[in-house]
């Protein structure tokens, strides 16, 4: 497919739909989540969420030009509401950066950005390979929080942060020997929003359940500062801003299930 990117130019943001259709369409993500307007849906089951604690083994973290990435194992899973069970592919971050606002999540919460936003991506056990369900009407859920700055080192992400340098350049990865996704989220685990909206990359398939935590995740200054620096994009400038612009809601509702 083609090219894209963040930046201003020809491939940016308002151009996407151009190449991508679906990236013009009537459920597209990110969101403003508008308190006031959620639904408290008391239906909504609590997510269950397995092997997310400490994993042994190796997983491979690569540098794609728009994001870091970690690869997850297939013996992580979700299972949500009706009882579907969603199977973890990847999770990566969208963060901002410069010298003035540092904010960079892609959610917003009545109109205020958070500093990073983490997406753990997963697909409906019903298809075979996250290939199939990427293309599926009911085939992704993605498990989101938000990140807020905080006056102490997270020690969850000492080791993920210092692999960054060995990731400066598109295409490179490196790996990562043991994983605790559990503790780099969120501690309440609990409450969250969710509505039906897309990737909020190109192909902006419109396939995705999302899962917002209420509850923030919390770096130092500095932690923040290191990943929205160290590495590079396709242009060869510092990833940064690597969110989309927040997308019409049109006649969508958010649920919470928590009042
Ligand atoms: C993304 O690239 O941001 C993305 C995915 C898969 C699902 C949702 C999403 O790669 O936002
Ligand atoms: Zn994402």
């Amino acid at each position: 497919g083609s090219e894209w990117t963040y930046s201003e130019g020809a491939l940016d943001q308002k151009h996407w739909p151009d190449h991508y259709p679906s990236c013009g369409g009537q459920r597209q993500s990110p969101i403003n989540i508008q308190r006031k307007m959620v639904r408290y849906n008391p239906t909504l089951k609590r997510l269950n969420l397995i092997g997310y604690e400490a994993q042994k083994g190796t997983f491979p973290m690569t540098n794609n030009g728009h994001t870091v990435q970690i690869q997850l194992p297939p013996t992580m899973h979700m299972t949500t509401r009706d009882g579907q069970v969603y199977i973890a592919e990847q999770m990566h971050f969208h963060w901002g950066g410069g010298s003035s606002d540092m904010s960079g999540s892609e959610h917003t919460i009545d109109g205020s950005r958070s500093m990073i936003e983490i997406h753990v991506v997963h697909y409906n056990s019903k298809y075979k390979s996250y290939d199939i369900a990427k293309d599926a009407p009911d085939g992704l859920a993605v498990l989101a929080a938000l990140c807020e700055a905080h006056n102490a080192e997270n020690i969850y992400y000492t080791d993920f942060i210092s692999h960054l340098q060995n990731i400066m350049y598109p295409g490179q990865s490196t790996t990562l020997t043991g994983l605790d996704i559990r503790d780099m989220l969120p501690r309440n685990l609990h409450d969250y929003y969710t509505y039906l909206g897309s990737l909020t990359t190109p192909p902006c398939s419109e396939n995705v359940r999302w899962f917002l935590l209420a509850e923030t995740f919390k770096l130092s200054m500095e932690q923040i500062w290191t990943l929205e620096n160290r590495l590079f994009n396709h242009q060869n400038e510092t990833l940064r801003n690597d969110y989309r612009m927040i997308q019409p809601l049109n006649r969508r509702v958010v649920e919470a299930n928590f009042k």
